[in-house]
């Protein structure tokens, strides 16, 4: 029994996709511009695929898996799960309108056009906010609806917003933020569904020990209880006696989080040599 994912083939979430699949310890044998691939070390096969298409496929079980991102699973509406949220390729959706627009409220956008590729999400959130707006759906190059006149404003995707500020437009309302998703078909046979098992397992792994740095530091044996409570650590940390007398070493993991407030405490409790590593799997 196999499984198959569909990733994008190529793209803003193509080369992150692969790079967690490999960080799982799953190799992708392929030469370029190929449909699909196949692993030798897990029992899974890659298709790659425009990112609209995949719900669809995965949808009708033509796929088992696929990697898009929030963004595209809402506006397809295709039924499928979601079962694990990435992290990566972050961005949110927004409502922008020309800088020179006198923008107060939303109801600006009442008997307005609109210009979008994603005219579900956007019509779903006028209809939630009761405002009567025509949507132009376009299907690229959403920014520069407003300077051709074809939109009184836009509805689309911003990650760090120079495109909107490149074509004078200033964004006036968060919609959505979205980040890459795993999607599974809903009929997955209970094989599939242990082989998808150990895939979270893996990207669960690999997920905490991003979120989380190794830190090892000299203290004086009369600091190393108050230090031990600043340190959250998997368990307790683990303390080893140093050659130096009347001194220990510390080891524990701390989240990237509270990293800096950490680190501060460590240093006015008496922490010394504090050493930080990334951490490549954590497994519980
Ligand atoms: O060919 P295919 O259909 O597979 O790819 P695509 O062109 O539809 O998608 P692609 O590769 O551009 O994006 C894939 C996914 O990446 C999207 O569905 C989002 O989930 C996510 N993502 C993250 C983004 C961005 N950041 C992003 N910045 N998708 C698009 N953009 C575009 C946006 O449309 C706008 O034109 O980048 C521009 C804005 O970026 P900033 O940085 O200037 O604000
Ligand atoms: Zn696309």
């Amino acid at each position: 029994m196999r499984l198959k994912i569909a990733i994008q083939k190529s793209g803003r979430l193509s080369d992150k996709s692969k790079a967690l699949l490999r960080e799982c310890g799953i190799k992708i044998n392929n030469g370029k511009n190929q449909l699909m691939a196949c692993s030798s070390n897990f029992p899974i096969d890659f298709l790659f695929l425009r990112d609209d298409d995949i719900p669809q496929y995965v949808e009708d079980g033509v796929s088992d898996l696929g990697i898009i991102g929030e963004n595209v699973w809402l506006e397809k509406g295709k039924k499928v799960d979601v079962v694990k949220e990435l992290g990566f390729s972050k961005c949110r959706m927004c409502l922008a309108v020309p800088k020179s627009t006198n923008y107060t409220h939303l109801d600006f956008f009442n008997n307005k056009n609109i210009a979008t590729s994603y005219p579900i999400i956007l019509r779903k959130y006028l209809d939630e906010n009761n405002i009567k707006a025509e949507i132009h759906e376009i299907s690229g190059s959403v920014e520069i609806a407003p300077n051709i006149g074809l939109a009184e404003g836009i509805f689309d995707i911003v990650s760090t917003g120079s495109t909107l500020m490149m074509n004078g437009l200033k964004e006036v309302q968060t919609v959505l933020k979205s980040e890459a998703i795993l999607i599974a078909n809903q009929n997955l046979s209970t094989e599939k569904q242990t082989l998808l098992d150990e895939l979270l397992f893996r990207i669960e792994a690999v997920q905490r020990a991003k979120n989380s740095k190794y830190v090892v530091l000299n203290a004086p044996n009369d600091k190393v209880e108050l230090i031990s409570n600043i340190l959250p650590g998997m368990k307790s940390p683990t303390i080893v006696p140093l050659q130096k007398e009347g001194w220990s070493a510390l080891h524990s993991v701390i989240s990237e989080d509270q990293f800096w407030e950490i680190i501060g405490k460590l240093k006015t409790a008496g922490a010394e040599g504090i050493l930080v590593t990334p951490i490549e799997k954590m497994v519980f």
